[in-house]
């Protein structure tokens, strides 16, 4: 071949891997097709073959043309790839715009079981004028037991096992009930008093119905003529509003130091009451009652401890497991469930 027709050949390289390129959708089968023209075995070196058997005198320039055709080949390569990557942003941004699609659900929180009983037992007491108050978990000695009429060496102190914070002495503690809140309160009002104190109490207590910490919800009313029907009625009301139904209470006589006359609040057991059978079930363990708290009349010793007239005034107080009632109300098996924060459990209210 002569060096005007072997550049010939070359120039119609360019063409013939522009045909070849064009059907081409993937880098891989491009980096193929320029391996067959610049590889080692590729249509260009089986031109460059020829170069040889050229006169000295025409070899640069058909060397000059086998240069230029390569940097052809890799022009057109590149071209091509970077055709291919537009054509993929291209598709990549029409989905990512795509402002038609729907936005992705965010998980919403709510408030925990526990909170939500908490703040519906206070707004069903608030509609009767009761007020919120509250005190510190982490009580004295005296606003604990002695002003409740509970001294050190009283049997009552044994229903409430303590967890006692400072070893030398035994004066600051964990509380064990909301009733101190009762003796703060009297201490800094002057009747009337209609106060109601949810708050945490901790005991040495640990099964299926008692937890080492867990909520009671204190009430506590002072001023003249107030009398146990008084107790009575808004027991009543709060468990028909707070069960939302029709359910009876039974003041059972009972003893806590700080109150007298004392009775244990039980109400009919909401998961038999519809039941025909008249014997009960598993919760209230066949007898159709269940017990969700103390009361009673405020004893006159403890006005004695707080400077509340007890020939003026009367009284009445109440305390009553969150948990428990919670566990009425929404069918709740153990008391663990509340605390072990178990989304599965959590989820369902
Ligand atoms: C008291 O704590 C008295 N302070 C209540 C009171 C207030 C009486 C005012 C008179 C006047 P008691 O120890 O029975 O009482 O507890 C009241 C309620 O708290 C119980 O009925 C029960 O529902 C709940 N409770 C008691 N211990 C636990 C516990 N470990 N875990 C969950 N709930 C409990």
């Amino acid at each position: 071949m002569s060096a005007q027709e072997l550049i010939a050949s070359l120039d119609a390289l360019g063409t013939e891997l522009d045909v070849e390129l064009q059907p081409l959708v993937d880098e891989q089968s491009i980096r193929a097709a320029q391996a067959r023209y610049l590889g080692k075995t590729g249509k260009v070196s089986a031109v460059m073959k020829e170069l040889g058997r050229l006169p000295p005198a025409e070899r640069p320039l058909v060397g000059a043309a086998v240069n230029r055709v390569k940097q052809g080949i890799e022009d057109q390569v590149t071209r091509k790839l970077a055709e291919l990557t537009d054509a993929a942003a291209r598709l990549d941004l029409a989905r990512v715009v795509d402002v038609t699609l729907p936005g992705r659900p965010v998980a919403g929180g709510h408030l925990h079981l526990l909170t939500q009983v908490r703040l519906e037992a206070i707004a069903i007491f608030a509609e009767l004028g009761f007020v919120v108050a509250e005190g510190p978990q982490i009580e004295t000695d005296w606003h604990t037991f002695e002003a409740l009429a509970i001294p050190k060496d009283h049997p009552a102190r044994d229903m409430q096992d303590t967890f006692y914070i400072s070893s030398r002495n035994d004066e600051i503690l964990l509380r064990t009930h909301t009733s101190p809140v009762q003796i703060r309160t009297m201490l800094t009002t002057t009747p009337p008093i209609r106060i109601i104190a949810p708050g945490i109490v901790y005991r040495r207590d640990d099964d299926a119905t008692h937890s080492p910490m867990f909520t009671q919800i204190e009430g506590l009313v002072v001023d003249e003529g107030i009398s146990f029907a008084d107790l009575k009625g808004v027991l009543l009301h709060f468990v028909k509003r707070f069960f939302q139904r029709d359910l009876a209470i039974r003041l059972r006589p009972s003893y806590f130091p700080f109150v007298e006359p004392g009775a244990e609040i039980d109400m009919q057991c909401s998961f038999c009451v519809d039941l025909p059978s008249g014997k009960g079930c598993r919760l209230c363990k066949g007898t159709r009652w269940i017990e969700i708290g103390g009361s009673g009349m405020v004893d006159p010793e403890v006005f004695g401890h707080v400077k509340i007239d007890a020939e003026k005034y009367t009284g009445f107080a109440f305390g009553m497991g969150l948990e428990r009632m919670a566990m009425l109300r929404h069918g709740v098996t153990d008391i663990k469930f509340y605390y072990e924060g178990d989304i599965r459990f959590l989820e369902q209210f």
